[in-house]
């Protein structure tokens, strides 16, 4: 499930991020794009026009374009959307079972969604994880096979079946589950009810006098997910006739387009509380919207990059240091904020492991030019050695002063000239940019992320130009930023892959 709508969103945001500077016009193709991946994976049209006028408020004007890696910018609005729609931020909600013991769970749908298969699965599941003492009974007077094939699952599942007594009614066996379930201390009770193969009034009958009786904490829709809008459409009626309290899409596995499940929560308004895998007892997945969302879109690694800076950067201290290089100036005691900045956000391992740009040989590159956290700590450790004046100018800098400083940061001197040198290389690539028009294709010169450029996301960046840098050059790209010495730093300009959403980022963490 899922498969065609992740190719199709893959190929728009490997546009989106593939590139630098992005214009209105590409973001409007690109939620064009997405618009038509939407509906060609099934999902429910008034869904669609409603995620993307959502998306697109947030997506399209100076905000984002003018922002550090726009594209980047636009998956994660993308990615907090598709969050939304799934049923929102937060913990999975579980099901409710609090209240005096036994507590009742209906499960209910159509012919052969799943509701005996959901029932055990329920049933395994309460008993493993919530030590739940839990009693299934089948309702299913229907079809003559039904009791027996609820009997078999809940034997699988090692949970206990009401003993089956022939010629009772649905009502009359719900009564016998909730008195045998007090009498023998159980907490919970799964009453399977029989499918229809369509929503008719007898059943919707029943299922209020079952109701009535077994006073059910959660009322359950099982649906397929398989059968698409049928199944959006089917827990629409269901819900106008029954309380439903919550969701439970089985065939998950199978290769539907999924979208059922994304219109599902938009269209009743329910939760979805779980998700059938497999036909085995154990099968059963709560579920979690902001895991879907990030299995769908795949790009679970820029995301939670862009989260990170958002959390982590400090946004004033971003922006007094951008107007700082704007106007050429970037000293040591800057470099050394750069550091601290990136130590902050986890370290240089940490960052390159969710950077998708970031290939085998890029990582390998990095790890032989010996530029590590433990190199970072130094660096640090050598400006912090200096005195305000000297972090300040570093031009006082002289052979005394080194030896004080190396000594006190415990290195030798020769690793203290050759920050200095790194620094003085940032500092007059800097001063150049801004003497100029400013950097190249970056807009809103002010917001370049100082010194932390990363390397390439989603392009070449790091293997030519960083490379350089991690060396010692200067960068062979023409009117590239040295940025973090061996981080690749700003080597192209931001807008063509930087790191995305540091100081640039508009607004900070998204929260609703
Ligand atoms: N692959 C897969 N098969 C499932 C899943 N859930 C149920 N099934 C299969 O779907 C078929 C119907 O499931 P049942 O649990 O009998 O459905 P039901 O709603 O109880 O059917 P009726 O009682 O006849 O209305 C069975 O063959 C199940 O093994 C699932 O999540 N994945
Ligand atoms: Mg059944």
């Amino acid at each position: 499930m899922f498969d065609a709508l992740t190719d199709r969103l893959s190929g728009v945001f490997d546009q989106l991020t593939g590139r630098g500077a992005l214009s209105e016009k590409d973001v409007d193709a690109a939620l064009r794009e997405i618009r038509v991946a939407l509906l060609e994976a099934d999902v429910a049209l008034p869904a669609v026009k409603d995620f993307m006028s959502r998306v697109r408020e947030q997506a399209v004007g100076e905000r984002v374009i003018r922002a550090v890696a726009p594209g980047q910018q636009v998956v994660k609005i993308v990615h907090d959307e598709l969050v939304v729609l799934l049923g929102g931020e937060g913990e999975p909600e579980g099901l409710a079972l609090a209240g005096e013991p036994p507590v009742a769970i209906l499960m209910a749908g159509l012919q052969g969604s799943g509701k005996t298969t959901t029932t055990a699965k329920l049933a395994l599941r309460l008993t493993s994880r919530e030590k739940k003492k839990v009693l299934v009974a089948s309702l299913d007077t229907r079809r003559p096979a039904a009791m027996e094939q609820l009997a078999q699952m809940a034997q699988k599942a090692g949970v206990a079946c009401l003993p089956i007594v022939k010629g009772q009614s649905a009502v009359e066996i719900a009564k016998r589950a909730m008195s045998a379930a007090r009498l023998q201390g159980f907490d919970v009770v799964i009453l399977d009810t029989a499918g229809r193969t369509s929503i008719d009034e007898e059943m919707m009958a029943e299922a209020a006098r079952i109701a009535e009786i077994a006073r059910p904490r959660e009322t359950l829709l099982v649906a397929d997910a398989l059968t698409g809008q049928d199944a959006v459409e089917t827990a629409r009626r269901f819900h106008e006739r029954l309380p439903l309290t919550g969701l439970v899409l089985t065939r998950m596995d199978g290769d539907g387009r999924g979208g059922a499940a994304l219109s599902m929560r938009w269209v009743t308004g329910l939760p979805i509380k779980f998700l059938g895998v497999s036909e085995k007892v154990d099968g059963l997945d709560a579920f979690d919207a902001r895991r879907l969302a990030g299995r769908i879109l795949g790009r679970g690694d820029i995301v939670s990059l862009v989260e990170k800076a958002a959390a982590e950067v400090d946004q004033d201290q971003a922006e007094r240091l951008a107007r700082k290089m704007a106007k050429g100036k970037f000293d040591l005691e800057d470099f050394r904020q750069q550091l601290a900045q990136l130590k902050k956000m986890g370290g240089l391992a940490s960052i390159m492991g969710m950077m998708p740009g970031m290939n085998k040989a890029a990582r390998a590159q990095v790890a032989a030019s010996g530029f590590d956290d433990k190199a970072i700590a130094r660096q640090e450790a050598i400006i912090l050695s200096m005195t305000p004046e000297e972090r300040a100018k570093p031009d006082i800098l002289k052979a005394s002063r080194k030896r004080r400083i190396a000594m006190g940061a415990g290195v030798e001197v020769p690793e203290v000239n050759k920050l200095i040198k790194m620094h003085r290389q940032m500092a007059d690539m800097m001063k150049k940019a801004g003497q100029g028009k400013g950097l190249p294709g970056m807009p809103g010169g002010g917001r370049m992320p100082p010194g932390m450029g990363g390397p390439g996301m989603g392009g070449a960046g790091l293997d030519a130009a960083a490379a350089d840098l991690l060396k010692g050059r200067a960068p062979s790209g023409a009117g590239g930023l040295p940025g973090l010495p061996g981080a690749g730093g700003l080597s192209r300009p931001p807008s063509s892959g930087g790191f995305p959403g540091l100081p640039g980022l508009p607004g900070g963490k998204t929260k609703r």
